[in-house]
């Protein structure tokens, strides 16, 4: 639900703003004189959902992007330029159901809201910083004179707390941006402040006017970002360098970053920004997708080739592009497999293989709540029912059609409908399998695995059924530990 935050309310904000503010509603046909003078009202929201696509009211026609779990920024169009109010303030946003964390982001929520135009368009942009530090907005990629870059101390004096400033620039160059802080940005990126800028192509008729840039079907975005949180509390850790604990897209994990509905035969295009410190190799199942743009612009044709996973370095985004011609439900995921687990101490020893038949029962007498955990790997963990501390996610949960997914972080669906109708964005529920097409059990019976006979009388083959010709050297048990520590996640 949108709401127009009252901003008398608010704290922090000088009054001259906020006598402004409160007289300029959008779209309010009795605007006064001061009105006009006046600031954007700042549009908040509040829920995590993914909002449908915004259609522009006026100026020129684009198509709009999907925010993941996220929102774009409606705009007021004031001689020709749009105006935009951006709102840097503490937000709750839930993680998934069961975890809300206290970041910093932007109108009510983190990531910020998804600002959309089109290329020269004239953009200005009002930032209130109701955050009790100072801060500022680069516009991560843009062609602006120099001093609308954003970078506190080197651009401009810092935004400081209370304060509104404007930033003013054309949109020159078409394609896939970010904003973030350029002041305390270790602090204030961790705490979750970030948003997306998309930059639409003119277009020329029925086509866009740039050669490299297609119409597509369906446009999806996100923001990859990681947090710290101790499980049982709610603000991260700001100190921290590499060794996160929640791994995000738009400031959701697993189960609870919504699916990506398509029709089948849709052109789809997934634009990703990495604002966390470690890359992710993002992966699709099913479908081969091109790299068709970067945060420098659309990549030349002859430059594209098909990949079923894109990493996204620190910093970077990727835009991509695949037409979804399978249908189904199909994993798009992180594939390091510790970025699709949730917050969980990693102290935990490896236990496969590890008896522990009747000590369990043992230690229970002392510790009542005692379980042992991994022995025969960690999938156990999804299904039973731990006690958690208040405000935290299961390590590795969702449940699917076939039973648990035992996931977490940085993992959603791609679902490919026949019936999904055009521009509707609803969840159609559990892909309906055809009849036969399911991997299942085998109950009939097993061949003998073909092996390769003993066809010398130097050659020892351990697995093969003839006896050998040399005595085999006995097994050495080899032990691999991983190297301690988690540099590199
Ligand atoms: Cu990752």
């Amino acid at each position: 639900m949108v709401t127009r935050r009252d901003f008398i309310r608010g704290s922090g904000v000088n009054v001259a703003a906020t006598a402004a503010v409160i007289t300029a509603a959008v779209g309010t046909s009795a605007v006064s004189r001061v009105a006009m003078a006046a600031l954007p009202e700042p549009v908040s929201q509040t829920s995590a959902a993914t909002q449908g696509p915004l259609m522009p009211p006026d100026g020129r026609p684009y198509d709009p992007v999907v925010t993941l779990n996220g929102w774009t920024l409606p705009w007021r169009m004031v001689d020709g330029v749009k105006e935009f109010h951006l709102v840097a303030e503490p937000v709750v946003r839930e993680l998934a159901p069961g975890m809300k964390a206290h970041l910093w982001g932007y109108n009510g929520q983190s990531p910020g809201p998804t600002i959309e135009v089109v290329e020269g368009d004239r953009v200005r942009i009002f930032v209130t910083n109701r955050l009790p530090e100072h801060t500022s907005v680069h516009w991560h990629g843009q062609r602006l004179p120099n001093g609308m870059d954003g970078v506190s101390g080197l651009t401009q004096p810092a935004i400081p707390a209370g304060k509104t400033f404007v930033y003013e620039f054309v949109a020159r160059r078409p394609g896939t941006f970010m904003y973030h802080p350029h002041a305390d940005e270790m602090t204030q990126m961790a705490m979750g402040m970030m948003g997306f800028w998309v930059t639409h192509p003119k277009r020329d008729g029925a086509r866009t006017s740039h050669p490299l840039i297609d119409r597509v079907d369906r446009d999806f975005c996100f923001l990859l970002s990681a947090y710290d949180i101790e499980p049982g509390s709610a603000t991260p850790k700001i100190m921290t360098m590499t060794d996160f604990n929640l791994w995000t897209w738009n400031s959701r994990v697993f189960p609870g970053i919504d699916s990506l509905n398509v029709r089948l035969g849709d052109r789809v295009r997934i634009r990703v920004g990495n604002l966390t410190m470690t890359n992710h190799p993002i992966h699709l199942h099913g479908h081969e997708f091109s790299v068709t743009g970067t945060d420098g612009g659309p990549t030349p044709v002859g430059s594209r080739w098909p990949e079923v996973t894109t990493d996204v370095a620190v910093g970077q985004m990727r835009q991509v592009e695949f037409i979804a011609d399978e249908e189904g439900d199909w994993a798009f995921h992180c594939h390091k497999s510790h970025h699709t687990m949730n917050a969980m101490g990693h102290a935990v020893p490896t236990m496969i293989g590890v008896d522990h038949s009747g000590l369990a029962g043992r230690i229970a007498r002392v510790v009542p709540d005692y379980m042992v955990m991994g022995e025969r790997g960690m999938a156990d963990m999804a299904e039973m029912t731990m006690p958690l501390p208040d405000n935290t996610l299961p390590m590795m949960t969702g449940t699917g059609p076939f039973g648990s997914l035992e996931m977490g972080g940085m993992f959603t669906t791609l679902k490919v409908r026949r019936d999904q109708k055009p521009g509707e964005y609803g969840d159609p529920g559990w892909f309906q399998h055809p009849a036969g097409t399911v991997a299942r059990e085998w109950t009939g019976s097993l061949a003998e695995p073909v092996r390769a006979p003993a066809t010398s009388a130097t050659t020892t083959t351990p697995n093969a059924s003839t006896t050998p010709t040399q005595p085999v050297t006995p097994a050495v048990e080899l032990k691999a530990r991983k190297p301690s520590g988690h540099a590199g996640h």
